[in-house]
């Protein structure tokens, strides 16, 4: 057992506590898309396999959560049970955290909270599905992600498929350029936007091998040039949803969030819930495949990262 705790107030697993100790790979994932991002059971089968290819990929996985006020990383079958289906669960953005805590609460954690949970804990690298951005219509509602505060400030790459068009992706993008955030597109030119492989932005950089992002983590870290990096992966060519498909049904979905008078940490959820309506699941399949493959892709930059660090 390891005699050290990064942070007084998480609470890790053996397994955990142990890879960060012998400064092995390890790969973060949050709690929000689990509670928040898809329904029962899928979200559950999903974190579950997520995990499962982190270890084969040779890394360790710690899900990230609070319960009961404790900020856990790494977590148990039972535990993703409970986010899976607890409605107790409540959605934690870094705004949220101090609360959740004090006052003892379930949360589940977005892509914002987890970084920097992550980051007190020691690990660097973390895989979603999807970053939050600049909502359309940002100019009258101020709706933008603290995801991309957090990557403005916190040392964890962010592996993700993009963010659907549910965003501005072109506001996002040029927020993320003010914030100074690398957006690493994974073995392509284009930004892709989560369902598709293409969103018709550039992506402002494109790299090729984990072992290259891995190098550009540890440059970046080196300057001094703190913050995240947002490594965009896009979703398998076989997973696709064609952008026009998709596109009309998340109109609809903006359309139903604004008749229904949704708005503020409400309006992520109900536009993921209504897209997986709307779509018959579909919308589902995709997200899930989405995951595994930044999972695998998670695992490997984070063995190429640890390798990269002294030995300890
Ligand atoms: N986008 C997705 N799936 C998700 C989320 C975003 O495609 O599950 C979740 C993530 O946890 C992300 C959060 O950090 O929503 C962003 O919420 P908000 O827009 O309220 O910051
Ligand atoms: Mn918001």
């Amino acid at each position: 057992m390891p005699s050290t705790t990064p942070h007084s107030d998480l609470v890790l697993t053996d397994e955990v506590a142990e890879a960060l100790h012998d400064g092995a790979p390890v790969v973060a994932l949050e709690s929000t898309i689990i509670s928040h991002g898809m329904p029962f059971p899928q979200n559950v089968e999903m974190a579950t396999e997520a995990e499962r290819i982190i270890r084969e990929g040779g890394a360790v996985p710690a899900t990230i959560a609070i319960l009961d006020g404790r900020p856990r990383v790494g977590l148990g079958h039972d535990d993703l049970h409970l986010l899976a289906t607890s409605a107790d669960v409540a959605k934690v953005s870094t705004r949220d955290l101090a609360f959740v805590v004090a006052k003892g609460l379930h949360g589940a954690t977005t892509v914002a909270s987890t970084m920097r949970l992550a980051a007190l804990a020691g690990i660097s690298v973390f895989v979603t599905g999807g970053l939050g951005g600049v909502h359309r219509g940002a100019e009258r509602t101020y709706d933008v992600s603290a995801d991309l505060t957090e990557l403005s400030l916190t040392n964890v790459t962010v592996v993700s498929a993009g963010v659907k068009s549910i965003l501005d992706i072109g506001l996002t993008l040029e927020a993320l350029e003010t914030l100074g955030v690398p957006v690493v597109a994974y073995q392509t030119n284009d930004f892709p936007a989560f369902f598709s492989r293409v969103s018709g932005h550039a992506a402002p950089m494109s790299l090729d091998t984990p072992a290259e992002v891995a190098a550009l983590m540890a440059a970046k870290w080196r300057l001094g040039l703190s913050g995240g990096v947002a490594v965009v992966n896009p979703i398998p060519v076989g997973d696709e949803i064609p952008a026009d498909e998709i596109g009309v049904i998340i109109d609809e979905a903006l359309a139903d969030m604004e008749a229904n008078g949704i708005h503020g940490k409400e309006a992520t959820p109900f536009l993921l819930g209504r897209i997986v309506e709307l779509t018959g699941g579909a919308s589902l399949t995709a997200n899930i495949a989405l995951v595994n493959n930044n999972a695998r892709l998670g695992a490997q930059v984070a063995c190429e990262f640890a390798a990269l660090q002294p030995k300890k």
